[in-house]
């Protein structure tokens, strides 16, 4: 085979080789920036929670609405503490708050969290990023109903952090919770 031939070949195997390349790099450099953004699928369940504000994903005119199955998808933690409103050591079972507000990108400093009766109180956001504060679906392995605090319940982990054992953060742990606004 002649040289000129060779280096041909070699060109046209070394161009797709090139781009193969120049893809994965621009994958590996585009796709961490983009997770938060991925697209929310529209809930298939009735709306549990809806987070509006400044959040990045929406699958609503009104903002992320998601059903129990997608709030369970996103991964389930437990906190065991007592509370105010519970007898003894409880088992809450639930999403982080950090965890939804990192699925729908949310920019801020303030929570105005919501219930079904339209209690709001504004929550600081620096709550759910530094203590794993839980938006809780279960207590002691039972789905909250309306008439138990449910179908949402901002949880402190109260017991292990003795900052959060204080009254006036009371008022944060909104049942029977329906939103959140980012601001
Ligand atoms: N859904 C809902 N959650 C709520 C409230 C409310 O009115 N509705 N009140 C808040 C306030 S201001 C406090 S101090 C506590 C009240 O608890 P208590 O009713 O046991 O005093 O719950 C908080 N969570
Ligand atoms: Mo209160």
């Amino acid at each position: 085979m002649s040289y000129s031939k060779w280096t041909t070949r070699l060109h046209a195997l070394a161009r797709p080789m090139t781009r193969c390349a120049t893809v994965a790099a621009l994958m590996l450099t585009v796709l961490p920036a983009t997770q938060a953004a991925d697209p929310l699928p529209a809930p298939t369940g009735p709306v549990i929670l809806t987070v509006s504000g400044n959040v990045e994903v929406t699958n609503t005119p009104e903002g992320a609405a998601f059903d129990r199955q997608m709030l369970t998808d996103l991964g389930i933690a437990e906190i065991r503490t007592s509370t105010p409103w519970t007898d003894g050591v409880v088992t809450f079972g639930g999403v982080l708050g950090r965890t939804v507000l990192e699925r729908v990108g949310a920019d801020g400093t303030l929570i105005l969290a919501s219930a079904l009766n339209d209690y709001t109180v504004e929550v600081p956001m620096s709550d759910f990023m530094d203590y794993d504060v839980m938006l809780a679906m279960e207590l002691n392995g039972e789905e909250m109903q309306v008439s138990d605090k449910g179908p949402l319940w901002i949880v402190y982990p109260r017991d292990d952090v003795p900052a959060l054992q204080d009254r006036k953060l009371h008022e944060r742990w909104v049942w029977q919770l329906k939103a959140l606004k980012i601001q």
